[in-house]
């Protein structure tokens, strides 16, 4: 396809646009004063600009929340720590990139690592001297941080449940691939964290993203049905893998996913994808291209509320949007071919793959690695990884798969596994077991309430609702975030909590089981009391009521509860 540098192409002067386009415009392609900043002792943080340059190269400043207000008593700057996202297309990780993982979190991130629902790891805490060095530490695994976060296409996600792992193995490829074509070119993030020398070079240095990149964070994920694993309908581009006797066949493609809203701004909203078609998997970076140039050229420079790519086919209409990308990419989409989704879960522990492998899913309470008193996840972890031969795989539900293990390995990896009670996750009721919630308080600057910290117990109090009405095996998704951007996915949940204050949530019911369907606000800015007190009535109901085989949420819709 026609690939042109935009540096000189955009369709407004920049004075008209948002003030992060003339930011990103004079960046030098994403260099800025950040190698300045870093050396800048007098502040533990950087600048503003620095800041939101960072977030491309998977860098975030953030600050302690909960001393935040002690620390301005004192009259003192915040806290401040950096976040660094890891980019690690499809969740894939060797052992020995984990091994590097633990000690680079032991060494620099507060005995912690965090997993996303993006298949990824976060470290947290860690101090602006040591970033160079965690930076350093991936690039000897042959791991980064390239466009985790920023205005660009980020973690290019792909379904880890391992049902055919033949074919996982070729999308979780595709993913990579398509994760290095979609990341930017430019040799800021070599300079800035390794050090490495300027190259002079007449050739455009960001070919596709131009000086303005894209509008707006762009999110790609691969989807292997019949799990939906990756909620594919909430991914600015999704592709469902299509197979066939001789395996993967093409893709039908989804456009136009995204979860964040605002309680404060109408104009925004979750949506689903709308299914454009099929393509053949010879056109896959064609496709990607073409869509994401469409969202390059005709996304919203001038308000970010609504520069996201659903908020551009809601603007221009999805026809057209479509007619755009078909051209783009040189030929039509065909007719979607058939396709069936039952799940966006996990499935718990040990299964037999199409290799004579052994894959075992391992429940992490919302991604958090740390060792506790009766599990010891990270020492139980590194130790699987100092004898795993085969990979880990990290789902977007933000827990890990011990992927490929063999017949042979197997009793040793078991003997780990309950030695730091890794195993015993698996114990918990389906509720908790398909419950998820963001990292919220107190690390992210926008959460208004607690998720990560608070969810555990809610579900304590949610599963002896459960056991009163005989739903405790029963399987529902409970998905919680500290505000309403929507991190943990929580408007395709069929019970789903946003922060709006402390202490207080907006209640959703009635999410798809499989993704497939957006809830609907139950009950707005109320308080735990409130909220146990409305599902112990529509759980009561659905005991009573629902028929054979049917879900919660498909129950609380059809009830028009
Ligand atoms: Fe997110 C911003 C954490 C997945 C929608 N998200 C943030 C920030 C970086 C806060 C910030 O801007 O400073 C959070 C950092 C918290 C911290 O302390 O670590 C944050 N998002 C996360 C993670 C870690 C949640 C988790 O607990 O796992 C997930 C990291 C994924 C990854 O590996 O890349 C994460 N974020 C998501 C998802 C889910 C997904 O992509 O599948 C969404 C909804 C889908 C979507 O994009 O529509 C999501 N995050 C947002 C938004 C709202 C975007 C919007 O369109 O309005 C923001 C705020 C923003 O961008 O302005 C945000
Ligand atoms: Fe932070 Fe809100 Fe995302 Fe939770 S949903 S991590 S509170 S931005």
């Amino acid at each position: 396809m026609d690939i042109v540098d935009r540096s000189t192409d955009l369709s407004q002067p920049l004075d008209k646009l948002g003030p992060d386009e003339r930011l990103k415009h004079d960046s030098n392609h994403l260099r800025g004063n950040i190698a300045l900043d870093l050396l800048d002792r007098i502040s533990a943080g950087v600048g503003a600009e620095s800041n939101k340059l960072m977030k491309f190269h998977g860098i975030y400043q953030q600050d302690d929340r909960d001393i935040r207000d002690e620390r301005r008593r004192q009259k003192l700057e915040p806290a401040y720590t950096f976040m660094a996202r890891v980019r690690l297309p499809g969740g894939v990780c060797t052992p020995a990139q984990w091994l590097k993982l633990d000690a680079l979190a032991r060494a620099h991130g507060c005995n912690t690592l965090r997993l996303t629902t993006r298949q990824t790891f976060q470290f947290h805490w860690i101090v602006k001297e040591d970033l160079r060095a965690t930076i350093q530490g991936l690039h000897d695994v042959l791991l980064d941080t390239v466009a985790a976060c920023g205005d660009d296409s980020r973690g290019v996600m792909a379904s880890a449940d391992p049902e055919d792992s033949a074919l996982h193995a070729e999308v979780a490829s595709l993913a990579k691939a398509v994760s290095d074509h979609v990341i930017p070119k430019t040799r800021a993030y070599h300079e800035i964290w390794y050090g490495a020398d300027k190259i002079a070079s007449s050739d455009a240095e960001e070919p596709f993203y131009g000086r303005t990149y894209l509008p707006r964070k762009f999110k790609i994920g691969f989807v292997i049905p019949p799990s939906n694993d990756i909620d594919v309908y909430t991914q600015d581009l999704g592709f469902i893998v299509v197979a066939g006797a001789d395996g993967l066949e093409g893709f039908n493609v989804v456009i136009g996913g995204g979860m964040g809203r605002s309680d404060q701004d109408a104009g925004t909203y979750p949506r689903l994808a709308d299914v454009v078609g099929f393509i053949d998997k010879q056109r896959l970076v064609a496709c990607a291209d073409a869509v994401m140039s469409v969202q390059r050229d005709y996304g919203n420079r001038v308000d970010r509320s609504r520069a996201r790519f659903k908020y551009t086919i809601d603007a221009k209409g999805l026809a057209f949007i479509r007619t755009a990308i078909e051209q783009r990419m040189g030929s039509a989409f065909e007719p979607a071919r058939p396709f069936a989704f039952t799940s966006n879960g996990d499935r718990y522990g040990w299964r037999q793959t199409d290799r004579g492998l052994f894959n075992c899913t391992l429940f992490i309470q919302n991604g958090r690695i740390r060792d506790e008193p009766d599990r010891t996840l990270m020492r139980g972890l590194r130790a699987v990884a100092a004898v795993h031969t085969g990979r880990f795989r990290l789902t977007p539900n933000q827990n890990v798969i011990i992927a490929d293990v063999t017949r042979e390995d197997r009793p040793r990896i078991e003997a780990l596994l309950a030695k730091h009670g890794l195993a015993e996750g698996h114990a918990g009721s389906a509720l908790r077991l398909n419950s998820m919630a963001c990292v919220a308080l107190p690390t992210c600057p926008l959460a208004m309430a607690e998720a990560e910290r608070y969810l555990p117990d809610l579900v304590t109090k949610v599963e002896a609702i459960l056991a009163q009405h005989g739903l405790v095996d029963e399987p529902i998704t409970l998905r919680m975030t500290g505000c309403p951007n929507g991190c943990a996915r929580p408007y395709v949940a069929e019970i789903g909590l946003t922060g709006r204050a402390p202490g207080k949530y907006n209640l959703w019911l009635g999410g798809g089981f499989h993704g497939e369907r957006l809830n609907r606000l139950a009950a707005e800015n109320v308080g735990e009391s409130r909220v146990l007190e409305i599902l112990a009535g529509k759980l009561g109901r659905y005991a009573r009521e629902r028929r054979t085989g049917e879900r919660f949420g498909d129950f609380v819709t059809r009830s028009g509860e």
